[in-house]
């Protein structure tokens, strides 16, 4: 049985608000020596006994695997990812807990130049969330796309003209992603010296990951853990996101849609969730609605006699399963009323 989201969010269990909602939820409790309090700018945080926080920043071009990295570090896929540019149209915050340490990742859209900008009709976020989160950081990580032979070398002027607001204090990394694409390894070490060398930036330290497969991304959590200073979570230790459940459901739809559709017609696609209803044991069944001005794209969407819908709805599950580490089923439908409309004519 499924019921309007709203109503299903009202009737959500504290068990699940606590598991899946942002840190809106507020715990008033005070136990295990942890305590609910006001900061400075009325935010309840939590403060725990020999609490550690840091807040970390990753920044880079479009597609370099900003989010592909973050959902590595943290052990879930929360931001969504895919193949083609613009995924990530706003930002995003990724909770990670372990023993007494919390780590905040901000996922940023990809610093995209003014031309672009226009080009595909992006948001101001994309101008603003990028340097908002640099300012925010304790570090910030520079990640570089190794496999991508024109932009490998040299650290973007977007991303330079960013960095000015990075704090004095913050610290600097710079991650090379993708090495899996590299055959031969020595490159690598062209690539560092070419950015370090002959780059006005000094890295505190460098790391070279395959946010893909895994490869290099332990020490690297392993050096953020290590580097958290003692202060108070901003998270409960359960919280995983700062989005609510709809937006993390409606964006990983909306990825899915980019990967699994040509060129420039899953930007054309809006989605909504229609239906949310949450079981007793936390598993997720939702409904997506797809929607677009343009009826060709929608068209599209119900080729092959609905095999293409269902190939994307089990890419959403599976992404999502491993976000919400719970049961997942995720309906797709096409509003088709325009079409229809279109027909009687
Ligand atoms: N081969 C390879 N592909 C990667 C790696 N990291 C990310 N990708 C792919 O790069 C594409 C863009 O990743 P995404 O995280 O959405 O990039 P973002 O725009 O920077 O957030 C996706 O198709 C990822 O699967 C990596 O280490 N190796
Ligand atoms: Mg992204």
């Amino acid at each position: 049985m499924l019921f309007p989201t709203k109503k299903c969010i009202f009737q959500l269990n504290l068990y699940f608000c606590k598991r899946l909602l942002s840190c809106s939820t507020v715990w008033k409790e005070k136990c295990n020596n942890e305590e609910y309090i006001l900061d400075s700018n009325k935010k309840v945080i939590l403060r725990r006994e020999h609490a550690k926080f840091l807040k970390v920043a990753i920044v880079g071009l479009p597609n370099n695997g900003k989010s592909t990295l973050i959902n590595q570090l943290t052990k879930r896929a929360v931001c969504p990812t895919s193949s083609k540019v613009h995924t990530t149209m706003h930002k995003f915050e990724s909770v990670y807990s372990e023993n007494d340490t919390q780590i905040v990742f901000m996922d940023t859209p990809g610093l995209t130049a003014p031309h672009e900008m226009k080009k595909y009709n992006l948001a101001k976020t994309f101008k603003n969330d990028p340097a908002e989160s640099i300012a925010e950081a304790d570090v910030i990580g520079i990640l570089q796309d190794v496999s991508n032979i024109f932009t490998r070398i040299k650290i973007s002027d977007i991303i330079l003209d960013c960095l000015k607001s990075k704090r004095d204090d913050a610290s600097l990394l710079l991650i090379l992603n993708k090495v899996d694409r590299l055959k031969q390894k020595v490159v690598l070490l062209e690539i560092i010296n070419q950015l370090t060398n002959k780059s006005s930036l000094k890295f505190d330290d460098i790391f070279m990951v395959s946010a893909l497969t895994g490869d290099g991304v332990d020490d690297l959590r392993n050096y953020l853990l290590d580097s958290a200073k003692i202060n108070d979570w901003q998270y409960e230790k359960d919280a995983f996101t700062d989005q609510p459940l709809e937006t993390v459901i409606e964006e990983t739809v909306r990825a899915k849609l980019l990967d699994h559709l040509k060129q420039e017609i899953p930007y054309n696609i809006k989605t909504k969730l229609e239906h949310l209803d949450i079981g007793e044991d936390g598993s997720v069944i939702a409904l997506v609605l797809l929607d677009s001005h343009k009826k060709r794209s929608l068209y599209h969407l119900l080729k092959q006699r609905g095999q293409l819908l269902k190939s994307i709805a089990m890419s959403v599950e599976k992404e999502l399963r491993h976000a919400f580490r719970t049961h997942v089923v995720v309906r797709l439908s096409v509003q088709t009323n325009q079409l229809k409309e279109e027909q009687s004519k």
